[in-house]
């Protein structure tokens, strides 16, 4: 059954034209976020499943915050015996487990990364087996001089700037994107984190949290699907993986945004306004999301 209650994420991967999905790097870090845990070393040729590797021993890590089952995580489907048994490629009531790349295979019953080997099994620090589905928003504007002239990049191009957010588990910059919450549309998760992670609403008061849905009726009104499918994140393992749909938007003379205060809050210790371009350093392959949207504004990059 692929009608999952609330999060509308569905079975196609669709990637823009000339995106295609690129060999996962970040995905085989040496060592697995927040761990000393060493992944099992995997040269490229040897990432597709189809490509034959018998000296391959992964390592099994999930970590212990996992293993204690907060409400976003499923139970250890190899020690415990599940009944009903988890949905996979499928809905489990408000649990989405379909993947936006299509089916994934099972092996012995648990999921395997459709995009090949990460050199450690289990499920690290994700919550989930199989995908695990996150939105970001891509907040952006163009870049003025005080006269409110657009200021042009090396290239020539009109420059994009995007909000980002410092993300506090490893400093990285990133899109202020989130994990999809239980039940919850993709569309609802993407405002919501952004007013979390770069309008700190946890902290704003019933009323100031009024004013801010407000200011970002307009704003949110109109987005603009970039991408869709597996994301290149450090916490990925050969069973878990991380999955997003990417939305611009855009505000293209600033009135919206004159209006929005940025203020860093929740998983993010810093907010900033970042100029598009291909020398940007960020977390998972938020990049590619960003050069999408430089194409697509014809910005520069
Ligand atoms: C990335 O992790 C997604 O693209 C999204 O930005 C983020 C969601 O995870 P948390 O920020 O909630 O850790 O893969």
């Amino acid at each position: 059954n692929r009608g999952c209650m609330g999060n509308k994420a569905t079975a196609v991967a669709r990637l823009s034209p000339g995106m295609k999905p690129k060999c996962h790097i970040k995905a085989r870090c040496e060592i697995y976020p927040r761990s000393q845990i060493k992944r099992f070393p995997v040269p490229d040729d040897k990432v597709p499943w189809t490509t034959k590797f018998p000296e391959y021993k992964p390592v099994d890590y999930t970590s212990e915050s996992i293993l204690k089952r907060p409400v976003y995580a499923d139970p250890d489907i190899r020690t415990e015996k599940v009944d009903p048994p988890l949905s996979f490629n499928g809905c489990d009531g408000k649990i989405n487990r379909v993947s936006h790349m299509g089916d994934y295979e099972l092996v012995d019953g648990i999921p395997r990364n459709p995009q090949g080997r990460t050199g450690l099994m289990g499920r690290g620090t994700l919550g989930r087996w199989g995908p695990n589905h996150a939105a970001d928003p891509i907040v952006t504007r163009w870049k003025v001089d005080e006269s409110g002239k657009i200021i042009k990049g090396p290239d020539g191009k009109p420059v994009l700037q995007f909000v980002s957010v410092q993300r506090r588990d490893n400093h990285q910059w990133a899109l202020p994107g989130g994990m999809v919450d239980a039940g919850e549309v993709v569309t609802a998760t993407v405002r919501r984190e952004f007013g979390e992670e770069a309008m700190n609403s946890i902290q704003m008061s019933s009323e100031e949290k009024k004013r801010m849905e407000k200011e970002l009726d307009e704003l949110f009104a109109t987005g603009r699907e970039i991408f869709r499918g597996y994301v290149d994140d450090p916490r990925n393992t050969d069973n878990s993986w991380m999955e997003t749909v990417a939305f611009n938007f855009h505000d293209e003379d600033g009135s919206c945004l004159g209006k929005i205060n940025l203020c860093a809050g929740d998983d993010a210790m810093n907010v900033r306004w970042t100029d598009l371009s291909g020398t940007l350093d960020l977390y998972a392959s938020h990049v590619d999301f960003l050069e999408e949207v430089a194409k697509f504004h014809n910005a520069s990059w």
